[in-house]
């Protein structure tokens, strides 16, 4: 039940991404699943096709997969599977709404696991990844051997308030104001609900315009120092609209599920080996998140990073996932 703490008091400078991650690999196998009538699923799968199988989920919503997740594997023994959920990445129709809910992403994983003749299989994902991790485990909880999460994201109203509304904001003012100043003064009291008029609106100007400033302030505030060549991200259109899009969406919908619903269920996934990456300086989804989840969670470890944000990226989050995932 007690979890690590690393206590490491000085920042280490010297060590690259490169260093504690697995050599860039290529796919063996790609694919898509057509789930509806709609929707159509992008997937791929690298590493050993004879390996320990494991689902990587994304975040966002809406962030689609990337080749870099492979990294996060021993390639000689995982089968690493990735897909892109409902509406981004390689997925059709590009950053659709209708029929997007949790229950049908919880579907989708599902459908992919069968399709593929996995019995059983590790799950492995990071903020929202977390989130639809977490919530796939307490609907399918035999399917799933174990959890490795980082960033947790449970998606509460007080989640929502901190990052989109008030409370990062006190932490990052600079990159705040553009993104609250792209809302007329009037509409700044609830800025979800105001982006999500703009990010549905029948105008594609309209749409691309607050995607991008919604994209910015997010991926500036993903990392301990901040990486001026994350922010390149939201100059990528295609995708800031599906992410935007799909991210305002959901938490609109407070993710199609009730208040607290991955803490009320824990008891569900309270058997599954789980071990929770938590940057201490992340803004995006503050480590409250991750030690009230740790503490409802008997066969939970965490990990507290001292020197780290939000992201995948940053090398010591990087460096914990693949010792969580060696020891798996
Ligand atoms: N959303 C956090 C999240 O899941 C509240 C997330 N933030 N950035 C990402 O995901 C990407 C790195 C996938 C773009």
């Amino acid at each position: 039940m007690h979890g690590r703490f690393l206590a490491e008091a000085m920042l280490d400078t010297t060590t690259t991404l490169d260093d504690v991650l697995f050599p860039p690999i290529e796919t063996y196998d790609s694919g898509t699943l057509q789930v509806t009538d709609l929707h159509t699923i992008a997937w791929e799968k690298s590493g050993n096709p004879e390996g320990a199988p494991v689902v990587v989920i994304h975040g966002g919503p809406g962030g689609g997969g990337q080749p870099a997740y492979r990294q996060y594997f021993d390639p000689s023994k995982f089968n690493i599977i990735q897909f892109d959920q409902r509406g981004c990445g390689k997925s059709t129709p590009h950053a659709e709404l209708r029929d997007n809910t949790t229950q049908a992403m919880v579907a989708d994983i599902e459908a992919l696991r069968v399709s593929f003749g996995i019995e059983t299989w590790h799950v492995f994902g990071g903020s929202w990844g977390s989130t639809l991790s977490l919530i796939y485990a307490q609907t399918y909880p035999d399917r799933v051997i174990s959890l490795v999460l980082r960033g947790i994201f449970m998606c509460r109203k007080s989640e929502l308030h901190w990052f989109y509304q008030d409370g990062a904001s006190h932490i990052f003012p600079d990159a705040f104001e553009p993104y609250r100043e792209h809302i007329p003064k009037a509409e700044q009291a609830n800025l979800i609900k105001a982006y999500y008029a703009r990010l549905t609106s029948d105008d594609g100007d309209v749409r691309r315009a607050a995607a991008k400033q919604w994209t910015r302030w997010e991926m500036a505030t993903s990392r301990l120092f901040p990486d001026p060549s994350y922010l390149e991200k939201a100059e990528d259109l295609d995708f800031a609209v599906a992410f935007a899009r799909i991210e305002c969406h959901y938490f609109i919908n407070a993710i199609f599920v009730e208040e607290a619903h991955i803490l009320n269920h824990a008891s569900i996934i309270a058997h599954i080996p789980t071990v929770i990456v938590q940057g201490r300086y992340d803004v995006v989804c503050p480590a409250r998140s991750a030690w009230e989840l740790h503490k409802v969670l008997p066969n939970s470890s965490l990990v507290m990073v001292a020197d780290a944000g939000h992201s995948m990226g940053e090398v010591s989050i990087a460096r914990e996932l693949v010792k969580a995932t060696n020891a798996l």
